[in-house]
């Protein structure tokens, strides 16, 4: 269970995708198919997602704030865009927002599901976070 929520699409494990290259399927992928069958729904993205909002909600007020994000850049770099009405705090609804429209991003054929070739596709257009991420070292 742990590393199903670790696995969530952070900017940082797709910069280590990116680097090991040739791998078909990210991790990512694989820990978001939560049924295996191949593609990813969006019940089982923002299932996972809702898990991850409350491993991140520490205080469990049922929002997400600046401080409970500090410890992960990548969520930090997200928090503003997150917090669509800029009242400091994103809930779940903004949080679930989010989700729907990174799954609208991903699913280029808009049925409904990711593909693998879908998440590649996506995963190939994110070498920007490799940059990212060699610069915070
Ligand atoms: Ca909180
Ligand atoms: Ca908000
Ligand atoms: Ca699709």
């Amino acid at each position: 269970m742990k590393s199903i929520i670790l696995g969530l699409g952070c900017g940082l494990l797709l910069a280590v995708s990116a680097i090991a290259g040739e791998q078909p399927l990210s991790n990512w992928f694989k820990a978001l198919d939560q049924n295996g069958n191949g593609d990813i729904s969006l019940v089982e993205l923002q299932t996972v997602r809702n898990q991850r909002f409350s491993v991140l909600d520490a205080n469990r007020d049922n929002v997400i704030s600046t401080e409970e994000v500090a410890g992960s850049v990548s969520w930090s770099q997200r928090f503003f865009r997150l917090d669509h009405n800029s009242d400091g705090y994103v809930n779940l609804a903004e949080f679930e927002a989010n989700g729907r429209s990174r799954f609208a991003i991903i699913d280029i054929d808009d049925n409904g599901k990711i593909t693998s070739h879908e998440a590649i596709n996506f995963q190939n257009k994110s070498h920007i976070y490799v940059t990212t991420h060699k610069v915070s070292r």
